[in-house]
């Protein structure tokens, strides 16, 4: 038997990047697709990552020079059909770790154009990807990342994907509802549907990693070699929530604090990242399956999160204020959430936790690169609902 064929979708991204290294670092034969919009959405909103990128085709090449292994690469748009139709057709993976989407809420509530945009290239790429595996290679399995913003912030537990309902004395076991909070989540929403159409309809294999907010600035890989670096952002689109506090406390801005900061969502760091969709991949859903699993590891609120890295700041001499802004969001400030999360544990994963050491050794990374931030991009504009111009008002 040979090795076993990955396809990573989205390889030149923040997660896929690492993704695609730890794969072929640990032996398997790994190709990636990417068809680098996201450098192109960079350019558009005037955004850099903290430290620069590298070409793909440089990053490709200085991975063979350190460790003398290659990754396959195809640049091309997962919604043209035909150029993932042929990818599949060429590559047969034994499985697809599908990253490549538009993965900001701030982005896709910009404006109708972003909106739309979004859940056309999230939506229509996995579409895609499902046709062609079906017509190629139907016993690949397909591991999708969600999101747990998928769920929102309901008053009860959220399960694992589905939930066992009574209603009028019968009994199902149904997707969990979902109630997500932008429509980029919701872009996430459709693809879960459509995913769990095609894996009952068509027997497909599929692991739906609901995944957190993911934090962290490098893994083993990225730190072989400067060109290996992954992409790491901090502007009020882009940027996630630790990332940004911890390049606003590197440069000095008070943490931006979105209102009261009650805000409680799962997180997980990024090593975890590539634990999980490493543990996903070498034990397979089965066909027919929609398996979903939530990935995550810890619960924090954001306020908390803004007091750890206060904490770590002041452990490093470095005073750091947190200040509540104005919420540019729609969504709850206090709220209940308790999450299920046992699938992965269960397959053996072993959390990172977000200690203070880590916050201190993650800091410490981002202020080697402090110089460069770019200030004006931290601050958060785009609004969820954004204010009516009175003289715009149609009667
Ligand atoms: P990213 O933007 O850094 O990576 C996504 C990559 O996909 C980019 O390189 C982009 O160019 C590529 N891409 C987008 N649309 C494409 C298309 N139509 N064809 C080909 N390539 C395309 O994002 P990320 O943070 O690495 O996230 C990766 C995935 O994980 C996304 O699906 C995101 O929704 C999901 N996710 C991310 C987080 C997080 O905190 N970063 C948390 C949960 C889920
Ligand atoms: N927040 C702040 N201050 C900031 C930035 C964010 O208080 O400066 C708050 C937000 O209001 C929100 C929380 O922090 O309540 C998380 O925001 P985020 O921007 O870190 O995360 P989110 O928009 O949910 O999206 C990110 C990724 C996305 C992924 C998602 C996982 O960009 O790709 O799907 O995390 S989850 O949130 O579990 O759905």
């Amino acid at each position: 038997m040979g090795r076993q064929r990955i396809l990573v979708l989205g390889g030149d991204g923040y997660l896929g990047w690492p993704t695609a290294m730890h794969f072929s670092a640990a032996g398997f034969d790994v190709t990636l697709v990417d068809n680098l919009s996201k450098r192109r959405w960079e350019q558009e909103l005037g955004v850099k990552p903290l430290i620069p990128l590298p070409t793909l085709l440089r990053r490709v090449e200085a991975w063979t020079e350190v460790t003398g292994r290659s990754i396959r690469c195809y640049v091309g748009d997962i919604t043209n059909f035909d150029f993932i139709d042929s990818v599949i057709a060429e590559v047969r993976p034994d499985t697809v770790i599908h990253y490549g989407e538009q993965p900001s809420a701030p982005f896709s509530m910009r404006d109708r154009e972003h909106a739309v945009f979004t859940q056309v290239n999230n939506v229509v790429g996995t579409l895609n990807l499902i046709f062609s595996v079906y017509s190629h290679c139907a016993d690949t399995h397909l591991v999708k990342l969600g999101t747990m913003g998928e769920y929102g912030t309901p008053d009860i537990d959220i399960e694992e994907g589905y939930i066992t309902v009574t209603h009028k004395g019968r009994q199902d076991r149904l997707p969990y509802p979902k109630q997500p909070h932008s429509f980029y989540h919701l872009s996430k929403v459709h693809d879960s549907h459509n995913l769990l159409f095609a894996a009952r309809t068509w027997n497909l294999k599929v692991t739906d990693l609901n995944q957190g907010v993911v934090y962290g600035v490098s893994t083993p890989e990225t730190r072989l070699h400067g060109d290996l670096v992954t992409s790491f952002h901090y502007d009020e689109t882009f940027g996630t929530v630790i990332n940004r506090f911890l390049v606003q406390a590197a440069r000095g801005i008070p943490l931006t604090v979105y209102g009261s900061g009650g805000q409680r969502r799962g997180f997980l760091n990024i090593l975890d990242t590539l634990q999980c969709v490493e543990l996903a991949c070498r034990n397979p859903a089965l066909p027919g399956e929609f398996r979903v699993f939530n990935q995550f590891t810890e619960e924090f609120t954001v306020g908390e999160l803004a007091d750890k890295v206060r904490l770590a700041g002041a452990q490093l001499g470095r005073e750091v204020k947190k200040e509540s802004v104005e919420n540019p969001r729609f969504e709850k400030e206090s709220h209940y959430y308790a999450a299920t999360r046992t699938g992965l544990m269960d397959l053996g994963l072993e959390p990172h936790l977000l200690t203070i050491d880590v916050v201190c050794e993650m800091l410490n990374e981002v202020i080697g690169h402090a110089e460069d931030v770019n200030e004006e991009s931290v601050w958060p504009k785009t609004l969820w609902v954004p204010k009516r111009d009175p003289a715009d008002a149609r009667v």
